[in-house]
C-alpha cells in the first residue's frame, strides 16, 4: 500500500479524518533467531488483539505504528525475520496462517537459511553468517524503512545467549547504524537463564552486549529467570515454558510502546531520550502490573492507582545493610496496605518514566509526583523535572481495568550483567571455550576489550548514588 491509499484507509475510519497525517510514526521490527522470532511473534499478536478490541484512533494509530496495509487489505508486521536455520520460522509461519490470524508476516522478508543454526556460537554468527546474510536482509530493511512515512525506531529482539540473535544481530544492528546513522536504534535483549543452559552463553552475553553499546540508543533487559519466576509466581504456570516468557515480554513492551495520549513527551523518541538522558546509561528495564492468571483475571477486584504506583516503586527496593536486591516485589502481588518503613532502601535511577493505561487516572499523576519522583530514588545530579515522566492513555490495555509499566533505568542492572561477567571472566582466564570464538576470527584481545566496555558499564551503574 502506498502513502495515498494509507491515508484513504486511515481516514475511513470513521470520525477520524487526517489522523494518519497526525500521527504517522512507525516502528521496525528486526527479529533474529529463535528467541527473536518467537517473542516478535507474540509481540505482534498482542498487538493486534489490542487493536482489534476497538476500531478508534487508538487502534489506527496502532496499525500505523506496527502494521502495513497491503493493497489485498492484508495486514503485514513491519517486521524482517532472520534465523541460520528453518524450524522456528516454520513453526510461526504456521502459527500466522492459523485461520483466525489478522495479520502476517511479508514472506519477502523472512530470511532463513536452511542450515542448522550457529550452535550457540556468537562469533560463527557474527563472522561468518551475518556477513552471508547482510545484503538480504538490509534489501529488505531498506523496501521497510521506505514504506515507513515516519520510521521513529527500530527494534531488533534478540537473545544474548544463542549465536544467530546474538552474532548475527549484533553484526546487523552494525550495518543498520552504517546505513542508517540518525535512526533511533533499541534492542530488546533477553539474557539467559543464570543457570543450566550453555557454558558459552556468558561469553556470548559479554560479546553482544560489547558490540551493540556503541552503535545503540537503548537497552530494553529481559531476564528469562525474572520472567520464570513472574510466571509461576503471579500467572500460577507451574510448568513455565518459553512462551509463557514471551506473553510478558510482549505485554511489556506493548504496555510501553502502544500509543498514548499525545503530549510533547508521548512520541517514541521522545521517550527513548527521556529514559536514556546520559550515554553512559543505555539499559532499562520494565516492570510492571498487576499480572493475573488468565483464569481468575476477570474476576479480582479493580485496585486503585496508587497501589500500582506504590508497587512500582517496591520493585527498585535494596537492602538497606549491604545494598543487595531484595526479593523482587515485582513477583508479588501488589497489596492495598502500604508497608513503607524507615530502613527500606532504593536503588538509585538515572531515570524512571511510568505509564498508566485505564481510566480516571487523574489521581495517578498526584501520586506519582509524591512517589516516584522523590529525592530519595535519584543522585543529585539529575535535574528534578528530568526524573520521572509520566504518561497515560485511558483505553483498557489488553481490556484490563489498570494496567502500569515503570520503564526504569537503575542501578540494580549492574547485579546482573556482574554475575554474567564475572562467569565469562573465569572462563576466560583459564583460557577455556575460545577455540570456537578463534576460528572465526575473535581473538582474546576482542574478549579482552568486551570485557573492558562492560566493565565500564558496570562500574558506572554501580557508582550511581
Ligand atoms: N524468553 C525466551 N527466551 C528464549 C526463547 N528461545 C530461546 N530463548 C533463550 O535464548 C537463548 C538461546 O538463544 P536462541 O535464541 O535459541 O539462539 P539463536 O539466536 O537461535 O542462535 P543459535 O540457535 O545458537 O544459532 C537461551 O538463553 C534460551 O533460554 C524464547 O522464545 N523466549
Ligand atoms: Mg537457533
Amino acid at each position: 500500500m502506498d502513502f495515498e491509499q494509507l491515508v484513504v484507509y486511515t481516514n475511513s475510519i470513521p470520525g477520524h479524518s487526517n489522523l494518519f497525517l497526525n500521527s504517522a510514526m512507525s516502528v521496525l521490527t528486526l527479529q533474529f533467531g529463535q528467541c527473536g522470532n518467537q517473542t516478535g511473534h507474540h509481540l505482534f499478536s498482542l498487538i493486534s488483539q489490542d487493536i482489534t478490541r476497538s476500531n478508534s484512533c487508538y487502534s489506527s494509530e496502532s496499525t500505523e505504528r506496527w502494521f502495513r496495509i497491503k493493497p489485498d487489505d492484508s495486514c503485514v508486521a513491519r517486521a524482517v525475520l532472520v534465523d541460520t536455520e528453518q524450524k522456528v520460522i516454520t513453526e510461526v509461519k504456521k502459527k500466522q496462517w492459523a485461520a483466525d490470524s489478522v495479520w502476517k508476516y511479508d514472506e519477502a522478508n523472512i530470511i532463513a537459511h536452511s542450515g542448522g543454526g550457529t550452535g550457540n556460537n556468537w562469533a560463527y554468527g557474527h563472522g561468518k553468517k551475518g556477513p552471508e546474510l547482510k545484503e538480504m536482509i538490509m534489501e529488505s530493511v531498506r523496501k521497510e524503512v521506505e514504506r515507513c512515512d515516519t520510521l521513529r525506531a527500530t527494534l531488533n529482539l534478540l537473545s544474548s545467549a544463542g549465536g544467530t540473535g546474538s552474532g548475527v544481530g549484533s553484526y546487523m544492528v552494525e550495518a543498520y547504524r552504517d546505513e542508517y546513522p540518525t535512526k533511533t536504534l533499541l534492542n530488546a535483549v533477553v539474557l539467559p537463564y543464570s543457570s543450566g543452559e550453555v557454558v558459552i552463553q556468558n561469553y556470548n552475553t559479554l560479546l553482544t552486549i560489547a558490540n551493540l553499546y556503541d552503535v545503540s540508543d537503548m537497552f530494553i533487559i529481559f531476564q528469562n529467570d525474572h520472567l520464570h519466576k513472574m510466571s509461576v509466581n503471579l500467572l500460577k504456570n507451574k510448568n513455565t515454558e518459553l512462551h509463557d516468557l514471551n506473553d510478558l515480554i510482549a505485554v511489556k513492551i506493548g504496555s510501553l510502546f502502544q500509543p498514548l495520549e499525545r503530549s510533547e513527551s508521548s512520541r517514541i523518541h521522545d521517550i527513548i531520550s527521556h529514559l536514556t538522558p546520559h550515554p553512559q546509561y543505555k539499559f532499562i528495564t520494565l516492570k510492571s502490573a498487576p499480572h493475573y492468571p488468565k483464569e481468575v483475571c476477570k474476576y479480582e477486584a479493580p485496585l486503585e492507582w496508587n497501589v500500582l504506583v506504590r508497587h512500582m516503586k517496591q520493585t527498585l527496593r535494596v537492602s538497606h545493610l549491604d545494598n543487595e536486591p531484595l526479593l523482587d516485589w515485582e513477583m508479588k502481588s501488589p497489596r492495598t496496605h502500604n508497608s513503607e518503613h524507615s530502613l527500606v532502601r532504593y536503588s538509585p535511577c538515572v531515570s524512571n518514566l511510568l505509564v498508566s493505561r485505564g481510566s480516571g487516572a487523574s489521581d495517578v499523576k498526584h501520586t506519582v509526583g509524591l512517589s516516584l519522583d522523590e529525592n530519595v530514588l535519584y543522585p543529585q545530579w539529575v535535574p528534578e523535572g528530568s526524573r520521572c515522566g509520566h504518561l497515560h492513555h485511558n483505553r483498557r490495555f489488553m481490556d484490563m481495568d489498570k494496567f502500569i509499566c515503570l520503564a526504569t533505568n537503575n542501578s540494580l542492572i549492574h547485579y546482573s550483567f556482574n554475575s554474567i561477567v564475572e562467569k565469562a571472566w573465569k572462563t576466560f582466564t583459564h583460557k577455556a571455550h575460545l577455540h570456537p570464538y578463534t576460528k572465526f576470527g575473535v581473538e582474546a584481545e576482542d574478549f579482552v576489550e568486551a570485557f573492558a566496555k562492560l566493565e565500564n558499564v558496570i562500574k558506572s551503574y554501580k557508582e550511581i548514588k
